[in-house]
């Protein structure tokens, strides 16, 4: 038999903080290879999980292996993210505190499977009844429908979130699961009319052409074949070796009617999505006077049944713009380029508004519908974060200045919630510390977000100059006010080596997790993200009832400016960040073992760079430094005051001495525990579940012992 040594040898340590050199990354990167090799993709760092993507399918997700999880201490199995599932899980049973898991990790790093492992993982292991069995499938349906129309193939993930998702789970008092509710952020809804080299449009349109009935097709006015379609041809690459649309189609349809999409609603959808197909085919040829005109009558046709609109008020609208002046409206008539542009527009817009409507259609089927005493203001919440991962391409856009942004945001919630604040509480309560360092990428948020000073501020700005700024008024402008920042970079603040490696469109951005060149084309249009007046009246009196819901009239009369994409992206994350915030976090650390999507396949240059950005020695440091566990002394007093005859029933002087008394009688040894001035900390996590085994033990002999007097009454 191998011994314990040898086998720690071949397998590598659990927990990275119980690596002997533990500040060396030689020997965390060697840890990370060694559990790789032997398919053991998880690790902790106290209680953080790093996760390497194995990119196969492991024999780890059964629903035996979910039993060995429930309800057993972190420590005392295998590391697993159903144990960090059940860790949240019971936290919120026993402290009756929110909770959410926070899954971060690059674009292709695992991040979204992790979040449905943990959804599976409530599914089959809390308490069931009817009502909740339908939640329960409700919840686990949502997902292959939103990935169908929110995830596309890019060249990082040919399963890539192309939106940011937030899921609260809803619990009632048994611990059962009552109801959920998503929160959706910002659509790369570019993707719909523009596809790079070897990418594709979202799922959706792929599974519909390729598993769509015969009927459903003609309907439609689809046929089968991509290749008839502009905006799905654009990426050259509709088949993906890894993706089964036709079989996805099915999956997608089933869970379609579980989230109660009746028939006519499936048809509105379809037909929504079939008609920005059509849109895309719609073409246009210039007459005598530079002005564009329809040449695809038959796909106005079809757009006019589809969408339940007047085929000539949208032929119009497509080649002309109101303009309101001195109280008259004028329609002035597009050239070529600005008939594709508001034809681009209105197919961007139908999508990305179909898709929050789609949101809030599955958030009104996973709302609690109990009518028990406890309202779902009394419930409690796991929230699971799994947005969009860290992206660089050969070239980037607004849409990759977006999504690393808010990378940047989640990085410093993690330093904030654990580095920072870690050291801080120490500090705080007078506990001997010895400081660790660690980059703080506040600097790179501040820099994109900052008032008057920050890159969305400046974007906004000259978004309000239309006719006077164009995209490279924006970079001047950026040069200009941002010029002295080091984390910021352009052709003309560089050296000569950085001129050749920059193009005179772009700027760069260091970010934590790398450099990110930007081109800044497209980003005053994409940030305005406007459509004309003629086509949203248009829109507005649809007959389709999903078209005529996106597009309300309110918005015609509406005289205020709406907010710019940016901006209001910015703001969502800001309450995303307070809603982390006020929850317990559990954290999942994504990590992508190579670029090529293989299995078995550990490339050690991407994988330390990954370890140095996502700060994960600086973690182990910290947490080995630090303490496990602690808990404010009135807490800690009333949970365990059982457990001694000093303290029980009641303590009567300071919570803190009850604590030092409690401590004592339950045998703690100096070494394990500090006490703070408010709180006390726990080293090791086994003297806890020590004391929570006595406790267990104590109500058991005391159910034992009232049963027994219950019978002997009777
Ligand atoms: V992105 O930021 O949305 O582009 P994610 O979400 O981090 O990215 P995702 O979860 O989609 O990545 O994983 C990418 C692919 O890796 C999946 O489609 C699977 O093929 C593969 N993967 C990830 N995790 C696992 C796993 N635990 N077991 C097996 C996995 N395969
Ligand atoms: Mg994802």
């Amino acid at each position: 038999m191998e011994s314990a040594l040898t086998a720690r040898d071949r397998v590598g340590v659990q927990d990275f903080v119980l690596l002997e050199n533990y500040t060396s990354e030689a020997a965390f990167i060697e840890n990370l290879r060694k559990r790789f090799k032997e398919n053991l993709i998880y690790t902790y760092i106290g209680s953080v999980l790093v996760s390497v993507n194995p990119y196969k399918e492991l024999e780890i997700y059964s629903k035996q292996h979910m039993e060995r999880y429930r309800g057993v201490s972190f420590y005392e199995v295998s590391p697993h993210i159903y144990a960090i599932a059940d860790n949240s899980y019971r936290s919120l049973r026993t402290e009756r505190k929110d909770q959410c898991i926070l899954i971060s990790g690059e674009s292709g790093s695992g991040k979204t499977e992790a979040s449905k492992k943990i959804l599976q993982y409530y599914a089959v292991t809390c308490p069931a009844s009817d009502q909740v069995e339908t939640v329960k499938d409700r919840l686990l349906q949502s997902n292959p429908v939103l990935e169908a129309f929110g995830n596309a193939k890019t060249l990082r993930n040919d399963n890539s979130s192309r939106f940011g998702k937030y899921m609260d789970v809803q619990f009632d008092y048994k611990g059962a699961p009552v109801g959920g509710h998503i929160l959706n952020y910002l659509l790369e809804k570019s993707r719909v009319v523009h596809q790079n080299h070897g990418e594709r449009n979202f799922h959706i349109f792929y599974q519909l052409l390729e598993g769509g009935e015969e009927d459903l097709l003609r309907r439609l006015g689809l046929d089968k074949n991509a290749q008839n379609y502009q905006y799905l041809v654009k990426g050259q690459c509709a088949r993906v070796s890894s993706i089964n649309d036709k079989n996805d189609w099915k999956i997608v349809r089933r869970a379609l009617s579980i989230i109660n999409f009746n028939e006519d609603d499936v048809e509105e959808l379809l037909s929504v999505v079939a008609s920005v197909l059509h849109l895309g085919n719609v073409q246009f040829a210039s007459d005598d006077h530079g002005h564009a005109q329809v040449t695809t009558e038959n796909q106005i046709k079809y757009l006019a049944r589809l969408l339940a609109v007047d085929a000539a008020a949208l032929r119009e609208s497509l080649i002309h713009k109101k303009i309101i002046a001195k109280g008259e409206e004028l329609n002035s008539p597009l050239n070529l380029e600005q008939a594709a542009y508001a034809r681009d527009a209105l197919a961007k817009a139908i999508y990305g508004r179909t898709f929050s409507w789609l949101v809030s259609k599955i958030n009104k089927s996973l709302a609690y519908k109990g009518s028990d005493v406890l309202s779902i203001g009394n419930a409690s919440v796991i929230g699971l974060l799994d947005i969009y991962g860290f992206e660089v391409f050969q070239h980037n856009s607004f849409e990759q200045f977006c999504i690393n942004y808010c990378n940047e945001k989640l990085q410093q919630l993690f330093i904030e919630l654990t580095l920072k604040s870690e050291q801080e509480e120490y500090e705080s309560e007078g506990i001997a510390w010895e400081s660790v360092q660690y980059f703080n990428n506040k600097i790179i948020c501040d820099l994109v977000e900052e008032k008057f000073k920050g890159i969305i501020s400046i974007l906004d700005e000259e978004c309000l100059r239309p006719g006077e700024a164009t995209d490279m008024t924006f970079l001047e402008k950026l040069e200009d006010t941002v010029k002295n920042h080091p984390h910021f970079v352009t052709h003309k603040l560089g050296d000569q080596k950085l001129r050749k490696s920059l193009g005179r469109d772009e700027f760069r951005l260091l970010h934590y997790a790398g450099e990110v060149n930007y081109s800044v084309v497209g980003f005053l249009d994409k940030n305005n993200d406007l459509l004309f007046r003629n086509l949203k009246e248009v829109m507005c009196d649809s007959g389709n009832p999903i078209a005529h819901q996106c597009f309300d009239r309110a918005e015609l009369t509406d005289k205020k400016r709406p907010e710019t994409v940016a901006t209001q992206f910015k703001n969502s994350l800001s309450k995303l960040m307070e809603i982390l915030m006020s929850k317990e976090p559990s954290y999942v650390r994504c990590i992508k073992p190579n670029d090529a999507k293989q299995a078995a396949r550990f490339d050690e240059v991407l994988i330390r760079h990954q370890v140095k950005y996502l700060g994960l020695i600086e973690n182990v440091r910290v947490r080995r430094a630090g303490f496990a566990y602690r808990r404010k002394y009135e807490i800690f007093l009333q949970r365990y005051k059982s457990l001694c005859p000093e303290t029980w029933p009641n303590w009567d002087g300071r919570a803190q001495d009850g604590v030092a008394v409690l401590v004592k009688s339950l045998g703690y040894k100096p070494e394990e525990y500090k006490m703070g001035r408010t709180k006390i900390f726990i080293r090791f996590p086994k003297t806890l579940f020590a004391t929570e085994d006595a406790l267990e033990e104590r109500k058991q002999s005391i159910a034992t012992f009232l049963q027994a007097r219950w019978k002997g009454f009777v």
